[in-house]
């Protein structure tokens, strides 16, 4: 009898701890053409009970969703309480240097920055997140990152998903590093802790109907490779530039860091049912920060990498239980969504070539710096001035022996091949990313 009792508690035990247990953060919104986001310290629970060091913006961890409109003239207020120096930058928008955020547009200790720029960007997911030079890992470890949803009339048009916090919800994917007082290693290479919007073991209850995910990749270094438990089929429809042109079916999904996706589940048949966002990491290759090995040469080491249960192996992200469906569900998944017309191959005025390296080779590459053109960035120097309005084709070649994910502040792109092939279906919604 004592053996059956202590039997039943160890598998309601276990039960437990498999079962997701946190209510996932939904950040609030703001909206409007005047923004103000107050970047301050903090501490935040992402443990019971135990207060972790943070950063963030007008809260503890994370920062506000702020909602624009395509066209709207935009004036933002960001102060800095922290007591680091930092910026915020738009990641992904099309914006004028200046008001970019980039590493050159300080904000002191202290200060206030005042950037304003017209909202030129489509329909589609960005996010902002500071960006000083060599602390940026730093302030977004710590959980300064917010999304940031562009709206236009062409999404307008579609029937699509799209009441925040109902049937449209931003999950921000990012693996941390704790210490022993669970407090934020960084830098690190032992990430081992998963969370979506600052909340460990999540789960999220959604109506049982087509819903929307606006998925980015938060995390420093981390690639994740998407996919739900019941291997069901998901509909990508918006890359990190808008929309694609019809909605992508996919059972998988890589995204890099700094990536964004939006995604429709059909949970129309599912209500009373829970399944997972999974990373199906054990199908990466080596050379992905993420496979079983980080350099595509299994000698190559990386300090901290392993051992590490989310390196080569599936892992759970978030829960989803499917709950009563809201009134006026949307119920399908749209056929076609925006019109798309890339730029002319032939109108190109310059092509660039560009190669990532290792700044030293050899089985340590991996924990030194990589370099562009064997040229290290420079705060001070500006590699490439260009017109306004080029059309530019770029060649990047990657010789180290690990992936790397490549974004352009300011400009989006069309993907014309990858080695020498052209884009794929999947390939092609990456047409745009920054
Ligand atoms: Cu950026």
């Amino acid at each position: 009898m004592k053996l059956r009792l202590f039997t039943t508690t160890t598998l309601i035990l276990i039960g437990m701890m498999l079962k997701a247990q946190n209510p996932v953060l939904i950040p609030g919104t703001l909206s409007g053409t005047e923004f103000t986001l107050n970047l301050q310290n903090a501490t935040f629970q992402f443990y019971e009970g135990i207060n972790t060091t943070t950063m963030g913006a007008n809260g503890s961890v994370l920062g506000p969703t702020l909602i624009m409109q395509k066209g709207d003239f935009v004036d933002i207020t960001v102060n800095n309480d922290l007591a680091d120096t930092t910026t915020i930058h738009w990641h992904g928008m099309h914006v004028s240097a200046e008001n970019d955020g980039g590493p050159h547009t300080t904000i002191d200790p202290g200060g206030s920055w005042n950037p304003s720029f017209t909202v030129m960007d489509k329909a589609a997911t960005y996010w902002y997140h500071p960006h000083l030079h060599q602390m940026t890992n730093k302030h977004v470890s710590l959980g300064i990152a917010g999304f940031i949803i562009v709206k236009d009339d062409e999404e307008a048009l579609l029937d699509l998903p799209r009441t925040y916090g109902v049937d449209d919800f931003p999950l921000a994917i990012q693996t941390k590093d704790f210490d022993d007082q669970k407090q934020i290693v960084v830098p690190s290479n032992s990430d081992d802790v998963v969370m979506v919007n600052a909340t460990i073991d999540p789960y999220l209850d959604l109506p049982a109907q087509i819903v929307r995910l606006r998925l980015l990749n938060g995390s420093s270094m981390r690639v994740f490779n998407i996919g739900l438990s019941d291997n069901r089929t998901f509909y990508m429809i918006a890359s990190d530039g808008g929309l694609l042109s019809e909605a992508l079916p996919l059972t998988r999904l890589q995204m890099g860091p700094g990536e964004r996706a939006e995604i429709l589940l059909d949970l129309g048949d599912m209500q009373g049912q829970t399944i997972k966002i999974m990373s199906y990491a054990s199908e990466f290759q080596n050379g992905i920060y993420g496979a079983t090995y980080p350099g595509m040469n299994q000698s190559m080491i990386l300090d901290g990498y392993n051992p590490n249960p989310l390196n080569g192996n599936d892992y759970d992200i978030i829960s989803l239980n499917v709950i009563a469906p809201t009134d006026n569900p949307v119920t399908s998944i749209p056929g076609s969504l925006v019109t798309i017309t890339p730029w002319e191959e032939s109108a190109s005025n310059i092509t660039r070539d560009l190669t990532f390296s290792p700044e030293t080779m050899g089985l340590g590459q991996l924990n030194g710096n990589f370099l562009i053109n064997n040229t290290s960035f420079d705060m001070d120097v500006i590699n490439y001035s260009i017109p306004l309005n080029n059309i530019e084709i770029w060649s990047i070649s990657n010789n180290s022996a690990i992936a790397h994910p490549f974004h352009i502040h300011d400009v989006q792109f069309y993907m014309l091949d990858r080695d020498g092939t052209p884009p794929l279906p999947l390939n092609k919604a990456e047409r745009t990313t920054s």
